[in-house]
């Protein structure tokens, strides 16, 4: 009886002190929403450490190193002031409608400082890569996309991000036939790396 008592006794104790010390270890991570996107390189101060070779398996596959990196959620991409562009797309050649904060942006709110040598590498996640100077970025309006007319874009389609220009206003892009113009724009981006030169 008294054994059973303290069975008993341990266990209740076991069951409240268990959820309060899983929250204690899990809740910085588990309030907020998955990164879709992780930029690295030269930029800023960041707001997570190194690769983990363990955890971050597509990354390291992908041979990406990092010691620092800026990671947003989607939260944090569509906080950044969004611009709307209407590209005529290669897949339908009907012009969309394509929402969300211009490259330069995102990469200033890594806090790059981009000089006339800085490269972006954009990453996909099927591995398809593509480099895009800072100037080309600033002169092609480059944006993150984060909605495809009006809607969120599923990863599988072409989201849930998807860097993109609207080539039909560049006379050079313009001049080149649709499917040539999208080289530059992985779709299902998902890691930026920051090169100076
Ligand atoms: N993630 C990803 N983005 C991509 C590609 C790709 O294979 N994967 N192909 C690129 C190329 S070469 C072109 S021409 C256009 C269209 O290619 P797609 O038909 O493979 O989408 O998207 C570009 N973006
Ligand atoms: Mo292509």
């Amino acid at each position: 009886m008294n054994k059973r008592r303290q069975f008993l006794g341990a266990t209740a104790l076991g069951t409240l002190a268990m959820p309060s010390l899983v929250l204690a270890q899990t809740a910085p991570k588990a309030s907020r929403s998955p990164t879709l996107l992780t930029v690295s390189g030269r930029i800023g101060a960041g707001n997570r450490g190194p690769l983990d070779p363990v955890l971050d398996q597509m990354m390291a596959k992908q041979k990406i190193k990092f010691d620092k990196a800026q990671a947003f959620d989607f939260a944090a991409i569509t906080a950044l002031p969004a611009v709307t562009i209407r590209p005529t797309l290669e897949y339908d050649g009907k012009p969309h409608t394509l929402k969300g904060p211009l490259l330069v942006d995102v990469i200033k709110a890594c806090g790059v400082k981009a000089t006339d040598k800085t490269t972006l590498f954009l990453r996909a996640v099927d591995g398809y890569a593509a480099q895009v100077s800072v100037a080309d970025a600033h002169k092609y309006r480059f944006i993150v996309a984060t909605h495809l007319d009006g809607q969120p874009m599923a990863l599988g389609g072409l989201g849930p991000l998807w860097a993109v220009y609207e080539a039909d206003r560049f006379p050079d892009m313009a001049a080149k036939p649709l499917p040539a113009r999208f080289e530059s724009c992985p779709w299902a981006t998902y890691h930026i790396e920051v090169k100076e030169g």
